[in-house]
C-alpha cells in the first residue's frame, strides 16, 4: 500500500465552482449523474486532471457536452482536459445493498444513508475527494421512499423526487444524503440575529419517543456556540438522522447530522445517565463542527485536529458549564489515560498532526481528538482567557470558507498574542507522552520545585525535543490553608526551577492542578502529604488526584506482597470525604472509583515490572471485597443519601446521586450476596438503576434471574441489548469472559455485521483486562478469528478494533508470543484491507 505524506502537499489543479448531483436510488443498482463547473486553479502547477472513484461502474462520460472515454483504474480516473473553465458529467452505478463497510452510500436496514468522512466521496461518483476542494452542492434524490434529504436547504419536492442546495461551499466528506421511511420530531430555534431554523430529529417509526433529549441538547448547543463562541448558525434547517449502523458516533454533514443511533436516541427506561450525557456532548460536539470544520475545515487530513480536537475542547467546555467543571475535567483525565496514554507509549503512538498515512481511517484516534482537544486547553491556559477569545474571533474572521493548517491556527495565537510559538508547535510534531519529574526543596524562606521533563522514544522518533508545559502549582501551610492559590509556571527547557519565597513554613505543593498539561507527573509525593491533600487541597481535580494515588500505591503494595489488605489509612480519609454532604455526589462518586487493571498493568509496567493480569485482578478484587465489609456499616447511610426521590430526570445533580447509588449498590453487594442489588432490578423504573443492579449482580455472581428477565424486557430493543450483551462479557470473572464471548456470539440476536453488536461484544472482551488476557491466550484467538471475519466486511471497524492489541508489548514473553501470534494470523490473510493492513504492520513494527 502507498504512504501518503503531509510534506507532499500540493493543491488540486482545478476548482470547482458548482456540483450538480442526481441520485436515481436502487438498492443494487443506483445510478448517480454529475455535473461539474471546473475552472483551472491559478494556484496550482500540476494540471493532472485525476478524479477519484473507488468501486463506480461508470456508464458514460461528457466534456462540454461531448462523450470522452477516460482512463480507469481501481483509485480513479484521468482525462484529458481543456485548459479553460468546463463542465464534466458522468453517470455511475453502484450498490448500497452490498456495501457493507458503511462508507460512501450504504443501506441499514432499509433505509439509505452515507459515510463520506474521509474518503467515502469516492465510493458515490468521480470527485476531486479532498478536503481542500470546496463547492456548493445542489441535489436531486429519486425514490418512492418518503423522506428523501441532503445537505443545505429544501429545494423544489414532487411525487417521488425531492431537491435540495446547499449554498455554503464544502468538501465532499461533508456530503450526506438519506432516505427512508423516518418519523420526524420537530422543534424550532431563532437564531440570536432572528433567523427561524427548522428542527427535526428524523427516526424509525417507533422511536419517536427517544428523540426529546437530543432536541434539546441541540437548541442548548445552538444557544451556547451563540453565547460563548458568538457563532450563528446560517442555514434555514438543521437536520439529524438516527442510523443503526453506523462506524462511528456521528457525523457533522453540512446540515444533515447523521448519528449512531447510540448517540442520539435516548430514554428513561433504555438509556442511563452516561448515554444521556454523551448524547448531549456528541449532538454538542456535531453541531459545534458547524463552524469548527464546516465553515472553517482542513486543508489536507493530515490537520485533522485542526477541526476535531477544536472541536472536542469546545464540547467539553460545553460540558463544564452545562454540568460540572471538576466532575467533566476527572472524566476526561480518566479517560485520556485509559485511552490516549496506552496508544501514546506502545507502537501506535503518533503525533498530533500525523507526518504520514496509508488509511486516514486509522487516524481518528484519541491522539489527534483528545490529546488535540488537551493542547488547545494548554495553548488557552498560556495566553489566558482573553487572548483566547480574541484568537478566536480572529480565526473565524480570517478564515471563514477556507481549507487550513495548523500553521493558519497557531499564526492567529502569535498575532493576537505577539506570543512565539514555535516551541508550542512541537506538540502538534512530536508524539508520545512527556514524563515531568518534580524535586523540592526548602530553604531561607524560599521554596523551590526543579522539574524535569523527557519524553521517551517513539516509532519513527528517537530524539525528543522540550516542550512547553503549563504548570499549574498552589502551596498550602500545613494547617491546610493555601498559601500560593493556583499560579501558573512556564516550562520551557528540559530542567527548570521555580521558586516561591518568603514563605515561613514548608509548604505542601498541589502540582498539575486541573491536569494543567498531559504528562505523567513523577512526583514521589509521601503517604502522609497525599493524605493531607485528599483532606485540603482546594482545586477538586487533584484532591481526586491524591487519592487516585494512595489507591495505585495501595494496589501496588498488594501486589508485591499479597499477605497485604488495602491502606487503612487512606480508607479512613476517604471515607471522610465520601461523607461529606457538602460535596457533589458526582465527585464522591468518582472517589469512589480504583484505577483500572489495565491502568495498573501501565504503572507496573512503566516501574520496570511485568504486570501479570491475574494478580492485578485478585489485588483489585481483594481491594474492594475489603473495602465494602470495612465500610458495611456506613453504606446504608449513603445509600440513602443517594436516594433520588423525584421523578427522573437525567441532570447533573440527579445522575451525580445516581453514580454515588450505584457505586455504593456495587460495594453492597460484595456484603450481601446481592441482596440490595436484586431489589434495585425489581424496582427500577429507569436503565441507570436497572443497569447497575444487574452489573453488581453478575460480580455477586447472581445474576442469572435477572439477565433472563432483562432479554425478556428488552429483546425488541436493540441498543438495550447492546448493553445485555456488553455487561455480561465486560464483568465476567476472567475465567470465564471467553467462554461467555462464545456463547453471546451464538446467539441469534448478535448481529455481527452491525458494528455496535460487534464491538457490544468484542470490545467488550478486550476491556475484561485479566479476561482478555487469559494466559492461553484463548481471547486472542477469539478476537483474531472476529477480526478476520469481519475485516472482509468492514475493515474500518475491524482496523479499529485492532487497537486492543496495542499494548501488547507490556505484558510476559509468552502472552507477547500468543499475541504476535493472531497479529500474525491476521497479516496473512489474504486480502486483508488497507486500513487493517496497515494497523498490523504498526502493531508488529
Ligand atoms: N464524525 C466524526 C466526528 O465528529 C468525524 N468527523 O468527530
Ligand atoms: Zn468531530
Amino acid at each position: 500500500p502507498q504512504t501518503i505524506y503531509l510534506k507532499d502537499y500540493t493543491p488540486f489543479g482545478f476548482t470547482v465552482e458548482k456540483v450538480e448531483l442526481t441520485f436515481r436510488l436502487a438498492p443494487t443498482a443506483t445510478r448517480v449523474t454529475s455535473r461539474i463547473r471546473f475552472a483551472p486553479n491559478p494556484a496550482a502547477t500540476d494540471r493532472t486532471f485525476f478524479l477519484h472513484g473507488e468501486e463506480l461502474k461508470l456508464i458514460r462520460a461528457a466534456i462540454d457536452g461531448a462523450e470522452v472515454t477516460p482512463d480507469v483504474t481501481p483509485q480513479g480516473l484521468t482525462c484529458p482536459v481543456p485548459d479553460a473553465p468546463f463542465d464534466w458529467e458522468a453517470e455511475v452505478e453502484i450498490a448500497p445493498e452490498d456495501n457493507t463497510a458503511l462508507e460512501g452510500l450504504y443501506m441499514s436496514r432499509g433505509m439509505y444513508c452515507t459515510q463520506c468522512e474521509a474518503e467515502g466521496f469516492r465510493k458515490i461518483t468521480y470527485y476531486p475527494d479532498r478536503p481542500d476542494v470546496m463547492a456548493v452542492f445542489s441535489v436531486r434524490i429519486e425514490s418512492d421512499l418518503p423522506v428523501l434529504l441532503s445537505n443545505g436547504n429544501p429545494g423544489d419536492t414532487g411525487a417521488g423526487w425531492a431537491e435540495w442546495h446547499d449554498p455554503w461551499p464544502k468538501p465532499a466528506y461533508l456530503f450526506a444524503l438519506v432516505a427512508g421511511d423516518l418519523r420526524a420530531h420537530s422543534d424550532r430555534f431563532t437564531t440570536r440575529s432572528g433567523r427561524a431554523v427548522d428542527l427535526n430529529l428524523w427516526v424509525r417509526p417507533g422511536d419517536e419517543g427517544k428523540c426529546a433529549w437530543g432536541m434539546e441538547a441541540l437548541k442548548k448547543s445552538m444557544r451556547w456556540d451563540e453565547d460563548v463562541y458568538g457563532r450563528e448558525y446560517d442555514l434555514d434547517v438543521f437536520n439529524i438522522v438516527a442510523v443503526d449502523d453506523f462506524n462511528m458516533g456521528a457525523m457533522e454533514n453540512k446540515g444533515l447530522n447523521i448519528f449512531n443511533s447510540s448517540a442520539v436516541l435516548a430514554s428513561p427506561e433504555t438509556s442511563t445517565d452516561a448515554n444521556f450525557e454523551r448524547i448531549e456532548a456528541i449532538i454538542a460536539h456535531e453541531y459545534f463542527h458547524n463552524w469548527t470544520g464546516n465553515r472553517i475545515t482542513c486543508r489536507d487530513w493530515f490537520q485533522l485536529c485542526l477541526k476535531e480536537g477544536l472541536t472536542v475542547f469546545r464540547d467539553s467546555q460545553f460540558t463544564s458549564d452545562l454540568r460540572s467543571a471538576p466532575v467533566k475535567r476527572i472524566g476526561d483525565v480518566i479517560d485520556l489515560r485509559a485511552r490516549q496514554f496506552p496508544e501514546d507509549q506502545g507502537p501506535l503512538s503518533h503525533p498530533v498532526r500525523p507526518e504520514s498515512f496509508q488509511e486516514i481511517n486509522n487516524f481518528y484516534t484519541a491522539t489527534v481528538y483528545e490529546k488535540g482537544a488537551e493542547v488547545i486547553g494548554m495553548l488557552k491556559r498560556l495566553v489566558g482567557d482573553d487572548a483566547y477569545a480574541r484568537a478566536l474571533d480572529l480565526y473565524f474572521e480570517r478564515h471563514d470558507g477556507q481549507a487550513c493548517t495548523i500553521e493558519d491556527w497557531l499564526r492567529v495565537f502569535e498575532d493576537t498574542t505577539g506570543r512565539d510559538l514555535a516551541q508550542f508547535k512541537r506538540w502538534y510534531s512530536q508524539a508520545g507522552t512527556p514524563r515531568l519529574s518534580v524535586e523540592e526543596s526548602y530553604a531561607d524562606a524560599t521554596y523551590t520545585l526543579t522539574f524535569r521533563q523527557h519524553t521517551p522514544p517513539t516509532p519513527g522518533q528517537d530524539e525528543k525535543l522540550p516542550q512547553v508545559l503549563p504548570i499549574a502549582v498552589g502551596l498550602l501551610n500545613p494547617n491546610g490553608d493555601e498559601v500560593v492559590p493556583t499560579t501558573l509556571l512556564e516550562m520551557t527547557e528540559a530542567e527548570q526551577s521555580f521558586s516561591f519565597p518568603n514563605l515561613p513554613a514548608r509548604p505542601v505543593a498541589s502540582i498539575l492542578r486541573g491536569f494543567s498539561a498531559p504528562v505523567v507527573l513523577e512526583r514521589d509525593a509521601s503517604r502522609e502529604e497525599n493524605l493531607f491533600l485528599l483532606a485540603h487541597d482546594t482545586d477538586p481535580f487533584n484532591r481526586w488526584e491524591a487519592s487516585r494515588a494512595l489507591a495505585v500505591a495501595s494496589l501496588m503494595n498488594m501486589l508485591s506482597d499479597p499477605a497485604r489488605g488495602p491502606d487503612g489509612a487512606w480508607l479512613d480519609a476517604l471515607l471522610d470525604v465520601i461523607r461529606d454532604s457538602a460535596l457533589d455526589p458526582a465527585y464522591r462518586a468518582l472517589l469512589l472509583g480504583l484505577p483500572s487493571e489495565s491502568e495498573l498493568a501501565q504503572r507496573l509496567y512503566e516501574a520496570g515490572t511485568t504486570p501479570d493480569p491475574e494478580a492485578i485482578h485478585a489485588a483489585a478484587e481483594k481491594h474492594r471485597q475489603a473495602r465494602a465489609e470495612l465500610w458495611q456499616a456506613q453504606l446504608p447511610a449513603l445509600a440513602e443519601e443517594a436516594r433520588v426521590d423525584a421523578p427522573f430526570s437525567p441532570d447533573a445533580a440527579q445522575a451525580g446521586k445516581r453514580a454515588l447509588g450505584g457505586a455504593v449498590l456495587a460495594m453492597q453487594s460484595r456484603v450481601d450476596g446481592g441482596k440490595a442489588a436484586s431489589a434495585q432490578f425489581d424496582a427500577a423504573d429507569n436503565m441507570t438503576a436497572q443497569l447497575s443492579a444487574l452489573t453488581s449482580l453478575i460480580t455477586a455472581g447472581a445474576a442469572d434471574d435477572a439477565l433472563a428477565a432483562f432479554e425478556a424486557q428488552w429483546r425488541h430493543d436493540r441498543l438495550v441489548m447492546d448493553k445485555w450483551f456488553g455487561v455480561q462479557i465486560a464483568f465476567a470473572p476472567p475465567h470465564d469472559a471467553v467462554d461467555v464471548t462464545r456463547r453471546l456470539t451464538e446467539h441469534p440476536d448478535f448481529d455481527w455485521k452491525n458494528p455496535n453488536r460487534f464491538r457490544a461484544c468484542l470490545g467488550a472482551l478486550a476491556m475484561n483486562h485479566a479476561g482478555f488476557h487469559r494466559a492461553d491466550g484463548a481471547a486472542y484467538d477469539l478476537l483474531a478469528d472476529w477480526l478476520i471475519r469481519l475485516d472482509a466486511k468492514n475493515p474500518q471497524t475491524t482496523a479499529r478494533m485492532c487497537t486492543a492489541f496495542q499494548s501488547w508489548k507490556r505484558y510476559d514473553a509468552a502472552r507477547q508470543e500468543k499475541m504476535r501470534a493472531a497479529l500474525g494470523r491476521l497479516r496473512d490473510q489474504p486480502g486483508l484491507s488497507r486500513d487493517t493492513s496497515e494497523m498490523v504492520a504498526r502493531l508488529l513494527g
